[in-house]
């Protein structure tokens, strides 16, 4: 039986970088028992408050993302953190090497309904000297994520980590409250007849999104040539998790609605790291015109169209907006 430090040391991750990695895994054991707990610690339900980005907040939005500042504040190794759930980047140990941005309870709306929730989480190296509550120390490309993961809280809890050196699953066992390895060097396949999109956005979207669809919709008769099938869980972690089971494309493109012309999901806590997870386990990762992780960020909360899974798929895509 392997834990995730041991599997850690073994891919060559310095002593500061596991410290984090196991400050976020002890934070994130905390959110699943609350999850697991559900109506009966009440904690279901919204707040009063909206976060940054006008969305109302679940209680438990907030519970996790008190739960992770607080155990990442207390990691000498952290330098500051940001999340979905925080107005400003918040300052850690001025002495720290990395930055966390983190989405604690991504997929909220199900919540309520039960369903699967996620927590994501990306790590930097902070460049030069600065408090971590100094947002430019944030701004990096993808490209320069030394880990990333999520934990997806559904029947079991499952951690889904990369140190770059490919992608493992570690599930949570309850009786010794270690995350075991169960899965190592995950490999996307790389055709899929399986999409995932809100259809009710559909209206929405650029022309080569909609030619997309339409010819994924046509089936064996349309251009595409394949049957396809669809699902929408409502939550990127149980989305992304699925593809990286059995294949896929999951897709939050461009969408023409004000204040979110660029789509839904955040680029620092949701684009980046999910799309190292997936180039890590042999899939790409778009916004339909160039590499997520190439995109150099400008604000903490920016927002960025996501194409991304099983790899051939994900170039058709990547096609339909070079032509369209
Ligand atoms: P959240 O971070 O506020 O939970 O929003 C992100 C979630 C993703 O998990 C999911 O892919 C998407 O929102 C679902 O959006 P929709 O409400 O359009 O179905
Ligand atoms: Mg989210």
């Amino acid at each position: 039986m392997l834990r995730v430090d041991e599997i850690l040391r073994r891919d060559g991750a310095s002593d500061e970088l596991r410290s984090v990695i196991n400050h976020i895994l002890v934070g994130c054991k905390e959110i699943a028992h609350k999850l697991s707990q559900g109506e009966l610690a009440g904690i279901l339900g919204s707040t009063e408050t909206e976060n940054v980005q006008g969305e109302t907040q679940k209680k438990l939005d907030v519970i996790s993302n008190d739960v992770l500042k607080h155990i990442l504040k207390q990691d000498p190794n952290v330098r500051g953190i940001a999340s979905e759930e925080e107005d400003n980047t918040v300052a850690a140990n001025d002495d720290g090497k990395y930055l966390v941005t983190f989405d604690p309870l991504d997929g909220s709306s199900n919540i309520d309904v039960n369903l699967s929730v996620g927590t994501i989480f990306s790590i930097l190296e902070a460049q030069g000297e600065g408090s971590g509550d100094n947002m430019e120390l944030f701004l990096q490309s993808g490209r320069n994520q030394v880990a990333a993961g999520y934990v997806l809280y559904g029947p079991s809890a499952i951690l889904v980590l990369t140190t770059g050196k490919g992608v493992n699953f570690f599930t949570l066992d309850r009786h010794i409250g270690e995350f075991v390895l169960t899965k190592e060097k995950v490999c996307i396949p790389e055709d899929t007849k399986e999409f995932a999109i809100n259809m009710s956005n559909q209206r929405f979207w650029e022309k080569p999104m909609q030619d997309y669809i339409s010819h994924c919709l046509q089936g064996e008769e349309g251009p595409l040539g394949k049957r396809y099938n669809m699902r929408w869980v409502a939550s990127m972690v149980a989305e992304v998790h699925r593809i990286l089971v059995r294949g896929g494309i999951f897709m939050y493109p461009w969408d023409s609605r004000d204040p979110g012309k660029a789509g839904k999901l955040r680029l620092m806590y949701e684009g980046n790291p999910m799309s190292f997870i997936v180039e890590q386990a042999c899939g790409r990762s778009t916004t339909g015109r160039e590499d997520i992780m190439d995109i150099q960020p400008t604000e903490i909360h920016q927002r960025v169209p996501v194409v991304l899974g099983s790899k051939n798929e994900v170039e058709t895509v990547m096609r339909y907006h070079q032509e369209g």
